[in-house]
């Protein structure tokens, strides 16, 4: 069978699953939130890394209903971590939005639906976006941006400063956070250019008043740096990796 073909039959039957991997405040070194990370592992073939699959659920428009699947089983799982605590915990949970699913659903809905069925507030999700949303059609980027504000979500900008969106959009768009690409963090190492790059960021978010988040941050040295140039928030294998929901509330259970 094609890959499509299991996909979509992955999805009917259950068979992806969300792995969440913590986001790290990098002064305090408390648990901020998890990111929600699709999974798939196959029955015959093992795991199929999202790399893979996430293009072809595009291509294939499986991706709304993907899409939709992931934004409510993240709210659920936030939301049973709430019951087992007894409390609203201090806790976000974000979910990617492919441009194709802000092209093409009403994703201010979905998200409105996993909001009324989970019961969280909307300041429990965190929706990350691409650039690439943004180019094709800016001005129902806008119309969905506004809508995601409006029902009280944290709006952060994914792999910023990949894709090939102008500037102006920071000006425009109700954007909260900046996700600082992995490929400008892991640079930080060996490459002075990365660094400044990523000094740049910084002090455009701060300027304009939205919070960062470094992605990739596989050692302490990354950790400390970042920390220290007022990046406010991180993930990455030196944390940890994406874990199992039931793993990733231990976690955070282990780091109050
Ligand atoms: O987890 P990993 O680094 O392997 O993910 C690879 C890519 O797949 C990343 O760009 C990530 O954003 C994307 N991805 C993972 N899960 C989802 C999902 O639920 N929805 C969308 N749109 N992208 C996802
Ligand atoms: O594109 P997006 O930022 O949503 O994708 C996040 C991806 O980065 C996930 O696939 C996740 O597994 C991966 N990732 C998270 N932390 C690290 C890390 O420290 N190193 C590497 N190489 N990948 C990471
Ligand atoms: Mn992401
Ligand atoms: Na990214």
């Amino acid at each position: 069978f094609s890959i499509e073909t299991e996909l979509r039959r992955a999805l009917d039957k259950d068979q992806l699953k969300l792995f969440y991997q913590p986001l790290i405040n990098l002064k305090s070194g408390e648990v901020a939130g998890f990111e929600a990370l699709a999974r798939w592992d196959h029955e015959d073939r093992g795991e199929i890394s999202p790399t893979e699959f996430i293009p072809v659920a595009e291509e294939s428009g499986l991706i709304l209903h993907l899409g939709r699947w992931a934004m409510d089983k993240a709210a659920q799982t936030l939301a049973s971590w709430d019951q087992e605590a007894g409390e609203a915990l201090p806790l976000y949970v974000g979910v990617n939005l492919s441009a194709i699913q802000v092209a093409r659903d009403d994703v201010a809905g979905v998200v409105r639906s996993a909001l009324k069925s989970s019961g969280l507030s909307g300041n429990r999700l965190t929706l990350e976006l691409t650039e690439s949303s943004i180019v094709q059609d800016p001005a129902r980027a806008t119309r969905v941006f506004d809508a995601l504000k409006a029902l009280d979500t944290t709006v952060a900008m994914d792999d910023f400063g990949t894709g090939y969106s102008s500037l102006a959009y920071l000006q425009r768009l109700p954007i909260d956070v900046l996700k600082i690409d992995r490929s400008f963090v892991s640079g930080m190492m060996v490459d002075p250019d990365s660094v400044a790059i990523v000094r740049a960021v910084l002090s455009l978010a701060e300027a304009l008043g939205m919070s960062t988040t470094a992605e990739g941050i596989e050692t302490v040295e990354l950790a400390t740096t970042l920390a220290t140039l007022g990046c406010a928030s991180g993930q990455g294998y030196y944390f940890a990796r994406p874990l199992e929901a039931q793993a990733a509330y231990e976690y955070w259970k282990s780091r109050r």
